[in-house]
């Protein structure tokens, strides 16, 4: 049985780590429903999209018209997709946690996110380690994602890869690169690279992550696409700063 919100212990634990797994939160049958959805919209190439040649991450094709340039890395905009994502991501055993992380008035950011991320066995890049709040812009740098597999996320297949607590460090510009993301050059960051975790999920567990957390993710070295629906929640106190990206699409109240 699986508790319906986190305990005072787990909330803890997430102010501490800046992340927190919940295994099983999503029944295998809505996993199932989602994930033929994906598959549909993928074989389809029904945009929005995002192609790997768009991230420029290193192990992306150069370009949309090289070999692998149109490979699918993200179905963008999964809240206006289809009403099965919309209704996971407003949930009540989604909701009821994010009140506990966020406060009462929780909202999600059609903005960020809010994608199905697919990554290919053919052509998946690296991402190197990141925060995902570097190119937000809010009035508080807190936001917390939800990250739900919708099948086996292993290190083969290039599941997140974490660094508990660094949402609470804070580091001197030189450490990042002039993308923002962590240099893996320097000794400094090497310790700190020590101390990763790899979030292994399985269909239905949701990883929830805060936007200071680090992270980053290998290739997908299986024959299978691997489907995960990421959204992106902030209280409503915190609003998306006027004129930017952040607030370019109406946010959806819990
Ligand atoms: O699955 C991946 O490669 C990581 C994606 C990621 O970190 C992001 O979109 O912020």
């Amino acid at each position: 049985m699986i508790a319906d919100r986190f305990s005072s212990e787990e909330v803890a634990q997430f102010e501490r780590d800046g992340y927190l797994i919940v295994r099983g939160m999503t029944p295998r049958a809505t996993c199932a429903a989602l994930k033929a959805v994906a598959e549909r919209d993928l074989a389809a190439q029904q945009n929005p999209v995002e192609y790997e040649a768009d991230t420029q991450y290193p192990g992306a094709p150069p370009s949309r018209d090289a070999p692998g340039g149109r490979t699918v890395r993200r179905l963008l905009q999964a809240y206006a997709r289809d009403t099965g994502f919309a209704q996971w991501s407003t949930s009540a055993p989604v909701a009821t946690r994010l009140q506990q992380l966020i406060g009462p008035r929780v909202e999600l950011s059609q903005a960020h996110h809010n994608c199905v991320m697919t990554k290919s066995p053919s052509y998946s890049s690296v991402t190197h380690w990141h925060r995902d709040i570097r190119y937000w812009s809010f009035e508080r740098a807190e936001l917390v994602s939800t990250w739900l597999a919708l099948g086996e996320e292993r290190l083969q297949n290039g599941c997140l890869l974490l660094l508990p607590g660094s949402h609470r460090m804070t580091f001197k510009p030189e450490r990042l690169d002039a993308a923002q993301f962590l240099r893996p050059d320097l000794d400094e960051n090497r310790a700190l690279l020590d101390t990763q975790i790899a979030a292994e999920l399985a269909p239905g567990d949701v990883l929830f992550f805060h936007c200071r957390l680090f992270h980053a993710a290998g290739r997908n070295q299986t024959a299978e696409t691997k489907f995960s629906v990421v959204f992106t929640y902030h209280a409503a106190e915190n609003h998306p700063l006027s004129g930017t990206r952040s607030a370019a699409l109406p946010d959806v109240r819990l």
